[in-house]
């Protein structure tokens, strides 16, 4: 007899980086969400370069990632900071430039709103690059409160965002 774990869900992160090589880092971040304990990495989207929203410095590489997990919400947290700081991410100040940002974007169909984190990311429906890697991993996306991701894209296309080519 197989004991079944907890149920899987599925959870979206946002990653992006605007310092050092910021492929490389996304490309490094990718591999740890892969190895966490009772997560699958199942999809992966385009990298898209963006200009900075509502910061400055070098342009960033964002990118999102559809998990399958078994961690809980607040696990699944530590976990993606615990690879931030492996990846060198310090925070100076609010939307400092940074080596790594992982976000937690949506969490099943759950909204939380605790101490430490918000989900759905309270601004995901106002940044392009959020909505366009997100949108990608799934046309259809919807979150809590606030509905079909895809209706919020005309809001944000004045936000400068390129996908890039080949993965
Ligand atoms: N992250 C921020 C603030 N601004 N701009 C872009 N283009 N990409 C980001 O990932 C980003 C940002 C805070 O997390
Ligand atoms: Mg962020
Ligand atoms: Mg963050």
């Amino acid at each position: 007899m197989t004991l079944a774990g907890p149920a899987r869900v599925s959870a979206f992160v946002g990653l992006g980086a605007n310092l050092g090589d910021t492929a490389r880092t996304l490309a490094s971040a990718l591999k740890a969400l892969a190895a966490l304990p009772e997560t699958e990495l199942v999809a992966v989207s385009s990298l898209y370069r963006s200009a900075p929203v509502d910061a400055s410095g070098p342009d960033y590489l964002n990118a999102a990632a559809r998990l399958e997990t078994a961690l809980p919400p607040e696990a699944l947290l530590r976990c993606l900071q615990a690879i931030e700081l492996a990846h060198g991410r310090e925070r100076p100040f609010v939307n400092a430039s940074r080596t790594l940002d992982l976000d937690l974007l949506l969490y099943a169909e759950r909204k939380i709103r605790s101490q430490h984190l918000c989900v759905p990311h309270p601004r995901l429906h106002q940044r392009a690059f959020v909505l366009l890697p997100l949108l990608e991993l799934g046309p259809d996306l919807s979150a809590p409160e606030l509905g079909a991701l895809r209706s919020y894209l005309s809001a944000v296309s004045d936000q400068r965002v390129e996908r890039l080519p080949g993965g």
